[in-house]
């Protein structure tokens, strides 16, 4: 039977990206999705996300030739696999998406190949998931398969140059399989790759994740307090940064994305008694949209305002991803508390309100300018490049309440 180079199962953000940059390499690469619109927009020729250079790179991948999408997996020597692993309502990781994608592999894969897992997981994810493909297939005796995880570490917005130059964590079941899969990813990308085991590539995204998390909720809390102290809290990190040995992060409405206010609850989940500031820390970061909603609410009720204006929608800046947005969670709030309010909305990266927006009937989306024209209070919720421009002069007469900075260093 031939077999394909490499087969990557789920194609979203992490999937498409890695497949087009293997394909642009001169890999042969079988890209797969559940979704069929997915698999349909990518036969197109479409791709299914705005992200920087995303287009072009898929044009070339199916230019080479070296690309093909369907909803069905094919036989490889190497599968990577980039799934969801979201959590559930309780916060623990949910990992069927991994199992699913296992049991499919566990039809056609052959003696020699290599499962390489990208989803960010739990401690042991990839242990499991060589437990269920070998369940699987009782012809295959262990070390017939090599398994390693090598988790994504790129940014939206800069995936593309990211996947190339990031250094790579590559975590093998065996040091043996370390190396082979280092091989796959010394074909296209220019930093260094760096072997393990699995559990400590696994620990060690999920330590970079909520890293992040924690210094995000530091300069959360520092907003939230220097705002009862009456102080700017913009000003404070500046000068604090100052210092050789500190390096405060950036307030905002909150954290969103599937990723930093998703990964650290894996780590609470397996280790309860001792991640007390991991757990602190989500739910510091998890109280600041209720604390902007309060504030919005106090300049509604001082101004006795009939419509507020609010600036972006997506889960940060420069992109048009609004899956888990404090944006989205203080507009619907807003929306609840304020019924007879009018909240207009501008978001450059979409072309209509979200499914979850739509049913208020108090929101619409509109124009930056006609919002600067006719607006009293002005909430700036993400630090679009759009929003960077406008002048101090255009805000002058209005309200304003800058969640991120933004507007603190605008010329006038
Ligand atoms: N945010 C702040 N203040 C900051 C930085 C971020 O409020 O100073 C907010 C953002 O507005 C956003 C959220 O945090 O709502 C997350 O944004 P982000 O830019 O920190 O991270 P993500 O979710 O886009 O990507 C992260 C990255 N991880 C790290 O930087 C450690 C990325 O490298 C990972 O690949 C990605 O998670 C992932 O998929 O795990």
């Amino acid at each position: 039977m031939s077999v394909i180079d490499v087969c990557v199962v789920g194609l979203g953000y992490i999937g498409l990206p890695t497949s087009i940059v293997l394909a642009t390499s001169g890999t042969q690469v079988h890209g797969v999705d559940v979704n069929e619109s997915v698999v349909e927009r990518l036969e197109a020729g479409e791709a299914t996300f705005e992200e920087p250079g995303l287009q072009d790179a898929l044009n070339a991948a199916f230019s080479a030739g070296n690309l093909t999408v369907s909803n069905q997996l094919v036989p490889a020597a190497t599968y990577i696999i980039a799934v969801p692993t979201p959590i559930d309502a309780a916060n623990s990781p949910d990992t069927t998406y991994i199992r699913a994608a296992a049991l499919e592999i566990a039809k056609s894969i052959q003696a020699g190949a290599l499962v390489i897992l990208e989803s960010t997981s739990p401690v042991g994810t990839t242990e499991s998931l060589a437990d269920i493909i070998y369940s699987f297939r009782e012809d295959l005796v262990d070390g017939d398969l090599s398994f390693a995880h090598c988790p994504e570490r790129v940014i939206p917005g800069r995936m593309l140059d990211e996947i190339r130059t990031n250094d790579r964590i590559v975590g093998g079941l065996t040091p043996e399989d370390a190396e082979k899969a280092a091989a796959i990813y010394q074909g296209f990308c220019s930093g260094a790759i760096h072997l393990t085991d699995a559990k400590t590539a696994e620990l060690t995204k999920l330590a970079e994740n909520s890293f992040r998390d924690v210094n995000i909720a530091f300069a959360n809390e520092l907003s939230m307090l220097a705002e009862d102290l009456g102080v700017d809290v913009w000003g404070v990190i500046d000068l604090a940064n100052k210092h050789p040995r500190v390096n405060i992060l950036q307030p905002g409405p909150g954290v969103g994305g599937h990723c930093i206010a998703v990964d650290p609850w894996f780590l609470v989940s397996s280790a309860p008694a001792n991640t007390q500031l991991i757990r602190a820390a989500r739910h510091v970061n998890d109280s600041k949209p209720q604390f902007v909603i309060d504030r919005i609410g106090r300049e509604i009720k001082s101004g006795a305002l009939e419509s507020v204006a609010i600036l972006g929608l997506a889960f940060k800046a420069n992109v048009d991803d609004l899956r888990e947005s404090p944006s989205v969670q203080i507009v619907q709030q807003l929306a609840t508390d304020f019924p007879e309010l009018k909240i207009r909305i501008v978001e450059p990266f979409v072309t209509s309100l979200p499914e979850n927006l739509c049913r208020n009937t108090n929101l619409s989306l509109e124009s930056l300018e006609s919002i600067l024209a006719s607006e009293e209070l002005v909430v700036l919720l993400v630090d679009h490049d759009q929003f960077r421009v406008i002048s101090r002069r255009e805000l002058a007469t209005k309200r304003v309440i800058d969640t991120r900075g933004l507007w603190r260093e605008l010329d006038v």
